[in-house]
């Protein structure tokens, strides 16, 4: 009986946070990011915080678990970019292998490896893993003609194809969409297409390729999917029975190419395995190098094995690989893939190549010190259920009012008051004069086990962490009702008032003690600093211990208070949005939705069609920001002869009082335009470098405004 049977029965049982199956082992895998660029913090919102917390959480319960992770080092963006920066595609892998295995080190990500497709173990592994499908006769192999560029003497794939969309005529539409009507588009569709990389004329050419028929395992899907796995979320569940339902096609799993897994058959010069065939194979890889005991992980039933990525990566992970590893037998699938969607920036997409991101090394620069406070945002704020916004805004907004304010801010009276009222020790607790209130608190600390734990079995990491602020919200309730300070004031009068203060800071600190254990999964770094200040060993944050009552001892002298999180200021956030807004931040370069470079010109003019455009040296004598217009500027311009408003589009660019004074380029005779309720009266002309930045056009040295440009 498969695996697939016991938990489609007990599906609904784990809806409620029961994890009813016995799992011996578990085994968490985060996707392989393309090594073609660094990390932004999409990408940690998207899988690797969440996945990063539920290992710590099953770690805390002593759970057999491994952590795998890697960089995804083959594919196409990975060979363009080699290409066009003249280095090879190892350079390029190299490089930002380096970079992005730092980020998540720094970040905290707590792999026990973090590998890489290009190794050797990988290579054989992949290959042979093809080689039993191909043994298996699993493949059907096929002829067909393709795109091929004679100059670059490589075959295209549909993005590197450039030609008119056939729709609205945009002269530089892609092979497989056009950006500008939205239209999805094949290369034939294209008229005059040509090759991104050299501008040849592509020609079709006969090629064969390995194809893997999904179709066949479409019965056995739906069954494990759509009828075995209703406890998925609902964003990976109805992206699944989408698929299911429009029916699959075979795919094919090779790639005519020389950087990648060489095709392991005799007859498959120039091939290579298909990206993303042979990357999540990368899983299994890792997890060789990492324990000779892999196959424990892969292949025992009683492993739970769940994929953390993001929601483009939906398909892979529940749809073909789950499919590749039961055509390849002796593997465990997927107990879950808990997808999460897209993070924007600011109210806009993240894109690498127009540099809208926050890369992660940048933070790590940025903000010494404060990599907990990004954990905390990212999962405060994660894209669960649907896609969300991260603002620099809510950023000091959550560390300020929730970190500093509530939680941070309860850790420190407690022992700022423990060290005034009770002599730097833990007090007794005097059962006989324990209240109303005190037996609250203990309720709340025992109870908040369980939500916190009920969340994160079901991968509800935002409200886990909500269950974890919330307890500190309650400590501070609970102190501010008891006010030991005040009630301080009358032990001279009354010393049994002792009692009272003792009981409560007893209670505070073993709150304090429980919230190190909660926090600990989300914020290793904060739980860190607190077990200092209590001065207890990493032992006490075992998962048991939590809901415990008695986890610091009576008598026991504590450090004094170290400060947990410090304020973020308003022109820490003010910076980091005018970074974000002027391109300051370096894309360290980046293909992974980079367009290609093209020879993009427009139809030829007569020397008379030119000479009808009057072009006059200006200059800028105010700017300001248009109100409810981002990218506008309103720029008042000298030109001698007279002034002239123009509005232009560069107010992502500069700032205003960085360009009073500038010279520019004006086409002086464009008609008037109106554009905010604005007349704009010309133009002024720009050049834009390979990253988006722009520049002034302008005369080499200052020059009388008014003097024409031929
Ligand atoms: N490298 C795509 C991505 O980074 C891909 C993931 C592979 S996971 C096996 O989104
Ligand atoms: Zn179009």
């Amino acid at each position: 009986m498969g695996k697939a049977f016991i938990s489609g029965i007990f599906a609904p049982l784990i809806k409620q946070g029961r994890e009813m199956k016995d799992y011996k082992r578990i085994l968490v895998t985060a996707a392989l990011p393309y090594a073609n660029g660094p990390v932004h913090i999409g990408h940690l919102a998207g899988c690797y915080i969440p996945a990063d917390i539920y290992v710590r959480y099953k770690r805390a319960q002593k759970r057999d678990i491994k952590f795998i992770g890697g960089s995804d080092e083959h594919g196409v963006p990975i060979t363009i970019r080699a290409m066009k920066e003249g280095v090879t595609p190892q350079q390029v892998v190299d490089k930002y292998h380096a970079l992005i295995k730092e980020s998540f080190e720094q970040m905290g990500i707590s792999f026990d490896i973090y590998s890489r497709t290009s190794n050797k173990v990988h290579h054989e592994t992949a290959a042979n893993f093809f080689r039993k499908l191909y043994d298996d006769g699993l493949f059907e192999e096929k002829e067909t003609e393709q795109y091929y560029d004679e100059k670059a003497k490589t075959f295209l794939a549909d993005r590197y194809i450039v030609g008119t969309c056939p729709v609205c005529a945009n002269p530089n539409a892609y092979g497989d969409q056009c950006e500008k009507c939205g239209s999805s588009l094949s290369p034939e569709q294209l008229i005059n297409p040509r090759s991104a990389l050299s501008d040849a004329v592509p020609v079709k050419r006969k090629t064969k390729h390995w194809y893997f028929p999904l179709q066949n395992y479409e019965p056995w899907l739906k069954e494990w999917i759509i009828e075995g796995h209703k406890e998925w979320k609902n964003n990976v569940y109805g992206q699944c029975k989408s698929w299911l339902d429009n029916g699959l096609q075979s795919r094919a799993m090779t790639r005519d190419s020389n950087w990648g897994i060489k095709v392991p058959l005799p007859d498959a010069e120039g091939k290579v395995l298909y990206v993303w065939f042979d990357a999540p194979i990368g899983y299994i890889s890792a997890t060789k190098e990492l324990t000779d005991k892999w196959d424990d992980y892969w292949c025992k039933e009683d492993t739970k094995l769940v994929h953390f990525i993001g929601k483009d990566n939906i398909v892979f992970h529940c749809i073909i690989f789950p499919a590749m590893l039961k055509a390849h037998g002796n593997f465990v699938l997927p107990d879950n893939v808990p997808a999460n969607e897209f993070l924007n920036i600011e109210g806009d997409k993240v894109s690498t190549s127009r540099n809208w991101a926050v890369w992660v090394h940048e933070y790590i620069k940025d903000f010494p010190g404060c990599e907990d406070v990004l954990r905390y945002v990212l999962c405060a704020n994660a894209p669960e259920t649907k896609d969300n916004d991260f603002t620099w805004k809510d950023f000091q907004d959550r560390n300020n009012n929730e970190l500093v304010s509530i939680f941070g801010n309860f850790v420190n009276r407690t022992f700022v008051l423990m060290h005034k009222l009770c002599g730097g020790k833990v007090p007794k607790l005097h059962e006989d004069v324990l209240d109303a209130e005190d037996k609250w608190i203990m309720e709340e600390i025992q109870n908040s086990k369980f939500k916190i734990q009920n969340n994160l079995e079901e991968y509800k990491f935002r409200d886990a962490l909500y269950e974890v602020i919330d307890l500190s919200r309650k400590g501070n309730q609970y102190m501010q009702k008891k006010e030991p300070w005040i009630v301080a004031k009358s032990l001279a009068e009354n010393p049994t008032v002792q009692k009272s203060i003792d009981n409560t800071l007893h209670l505070c600190l073993q709150l304090t003690a429980n919230l190190a254990i909660f926090i600990n999964p989300f914020l290793p770094n904060t739980a860190k600093k607190m077990l200092n200040m209590m001065k207890v060993v990493d032992k006490m944050l075992d998962w048991e211990n939590a809901g415990k009552l008695k986890l610091l001892s009576v008598g026991y002298s504590l450090r004094a208070p170290e400060l947990l999180f410090r304020k973020i200021e308003d022109a820490e956030v003010t910076t980091q949005v005018e970074k974000l807004k002027s391109g300051l931040v370096k894309p360290v370069d980046n293909t992974q939705d980079e367009k290609p470079v093209t020879n993009n010109l427009k139809p030829a003019i007569q020397f008379d069609d030119f000479a009808k455009i009057d072009l006059k040296v200006g200059t800028i004598l105010s700017a300001e920001k248009v109100e409810k217009a981002d990218k506008l500027l309103k720029l008042e311009i000298d030109l001698a002869f007279e002034k002239r408003t123009i509005v232009s589009g560069i107010a992502l660019h500069f700032k205003p009082e960085d360009i009073v004074g500038k010279q520019v380029v004006v086409v002086a005779n464009l008609a008037p335009r109106k554009m905010r309720g604005i007349e704009s009266n010309g133009m002024i002309l720009m050049a834009e470098d390979a990253e988006g930045k722009l520049h002034f056009v302008k005369p080499e040295n200052v020059i009388n405004s008014g003097s024409g440009v031929s």
